[in-house]
């Protein structure tokens, strides 16, 4: 509701205006090169999953063609594709990383 003050200003409420970030999906693709011991070394070292989990996890994308890593801020799921490719890059990997925005 609307205060009047003294001097006539009209105060308006605050409007709710904080947004909840937008959040990102970090997704693997599947290839037929990459080994799978290293996409399991990656779920582990860049996405903190114990050895088991991430083995599930790689055996999805392995299946079914993709699979989701994590969800994240924008800044921090572009982080995780960029360290995921460099990293298969170096050990001359073609393991696909890519994000796109969570519903
Ligand atoms: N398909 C690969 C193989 O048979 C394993 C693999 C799994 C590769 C997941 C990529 O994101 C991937 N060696």
């Amino acid at each position: 509701m609307a205060t009047r003050q003294r001097e006539g200003t009209i105060l308006e409420p605050a409007k709710a205006k904080v947004k909840p970030p937008k959040m990102f999906k970090v997704l693997l693709l599947n290839d037929d090169y990459t080994p799978m011991d290293f996409v399991v070394a990656v779920l582990q070292t860049f996405f903190s999953y114990s050895r088991e989990r991430a083995t599930q996890i790689m055996l999805k994308v392995h299946r079914e063609g993709m699979g989701v890593c994590g969800v994240y801020s924008r800044d921090v799921a572009a982080t995780k594709v960029e360290q995921v490719t460099a990293f298969a890059r170096q050990h001359q990997h073609p393991l696909r990383c890519v994000m796109e925005e969570a519903e």
